[in-house]
């Protein structure tokens, strides 16, 4: 199959879904052409059957405003045709999904039937979407995909009701290579964050608002309060200053340790002991299940599809969006527990290997392009020429 897949490159849910879906299809003999702004993260050595078409943003003195929807309809077109795609599948609805539908239909014209797939994230749907600017365009080029899916339950769910959508939506949760992240042994990375054998927190975020992760410095400090403990933040974004700010106004600059964008991540997450992920809002919490393969539970909130992934004194807790106390409390109960914590890791590990590895959610999405592309009763026609 050729496969167009379009996402934001950047640090980000989405970006990861998309490129370790490129990733694997890849492997298995497919071919597959980004198409985004800049190349993705997880993309950065050259990967066999993979492509990487960038969206140049032309600029003119009239246009004060650039329209990057218009630019990556452009090379959408512009990909499709040369590289004869048999589907494109865009992650994160806004814009991907609306050029996707400018892009089907401008090649109709030329009887080319292009199928697109749109699949729901997470703030596309939550959050940026229901803006009532942007909620009519959503809701439309939602409906006009050929095959929508979500990432949890929740997602779908929220969408259906949200937008008033009428259409099948399939829920196809997010997948880690639990080959890749598992519990791996690194005393030197754990010495140096924790000298003193202190336990190990961890989060990993693009630390937007949403993400609370003030309220994760706040854990820090009541946990220890009672036994000693380091928190380890990794990622970056608009709320890391405030963070920085507020670790200097609890005394625990020694305590935190800012470790910015990090590759590698498998390594790092398998030394800690604890994942924070307290959201206002998760639709599914991929960072979270990178942990949890890692061999870390997880003490989450209950907001949006975080249920769906992290089963309460099972594979870790969840608790009230704020409550930061009993989020201490349940982090200071698996600490200071070996049998209990050592069966919470085990069973983060196995849930995340029985239910989430790659090996089981990629075919979902293969077996969903065939039954889109089954759809398609015609032979697709390339004309290069308009
Ligand atoms: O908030 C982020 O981390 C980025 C965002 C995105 O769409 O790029 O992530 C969303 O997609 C992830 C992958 O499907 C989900 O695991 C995250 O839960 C979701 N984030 C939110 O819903 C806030």
């Amino acid at each position: 199959m050729k496969i167009g897949l379009v996402c934001y490159p950047t640090y980000g849910g989405s970006g990861v879904v998309a490129t370790e879906l490129g990733k694997q299809f890849a492997s298995q003999g497919h071919e597959v052409h980004f198409i985004s702004y800049a190349r993705p993260v997880r993309l950065s050595s050259f990967v066999e059957n993979i492509y990487f078409h960038e969206v140049e943003m032309n600029s003119y003195p009239l246009f004060k405003y650039q329209s990057y929807g218009l630019s990556l309809t452009s090379k959408m077109l512009e990909v499709i045709e040369y590289e004869q795609l048999d589907l494109i599948h865009g992650h994160y609805a806004i814009p991907h999904a609306v050029s996707a539908y400018l892009t089907k239909q401008i090649l109709r014209k030329n009887h080319v039937d292009i199928k697109i797939i749109t699949t729901l994230h997470g703030t596309d749907i939550t959050l940026v979407g229901l803006d009532p600017s942007f909620l009519p365009l959503l809701k439309f080029s939602i409906e006009e995909s050929d095959g929508v899916t979500a990432v949890s339950e929740f997602l779908k769910q929220k969408t259906l009701m949200n937008y008033h959508i009428d259409k099948e939506i399939e829920v196809i949760h997010n997948f880690v290579d639990t080959e890749q992240f598992k519990p791996i042994e690194n005393e030197r990375f754990r010495h140096h964050i924790a000298p003193n054998n202190e336990r190990i927190l961890i989060h990993t975020s693009n630390f937007r608002e949403l993400k609370r992760v003030p309220d994760i410095i706040r854990i820090l400090d009541l946990v220890k309060k009672v036994l000693p403990a380091k928190l380890v933040l990794i990622g970056d974004g608009p709320d890391r200053s405030e963070c920085e700010r507020l670790t200097r106004e609890l005394h625990l600059q020694k305590d935190v340790i800012f470790l910015g964008k990090q590759d590698g991540l498998p390594e790092l997450l398998s030394a800690a002991d604890i994942f924070l992920m307290p959201s206002q809002s998760e639709s599914f919490g991929l960072a979270a299940l990178e942990a949890m393969a890692c061999g870390v539970p997880v003490v989450s909130s209950s907001v949006g599809g975080l249920p769906e992934l992290n089963i309460h004194n099972q594979t870790g807790f969840i608790a009230e969006i704020g409550d930061i106390e009993i989020m201490a409390k349940y982090t200071l109960q698996l600490l200071q527990n070996e049998k209990r914590y050592t069966i919470f890791s085990q069973n983060a590990r196995e849930r995340a290997a029985q239910h989430f590895d790659t090996r089981i959610v990629v075919p979902r999405y293969l077996d969903y392009y065939e039954k889109v592309l089954s759809g398609n009763k015609q032979d697709t026609m390339y004309r290069l020429s308009y």
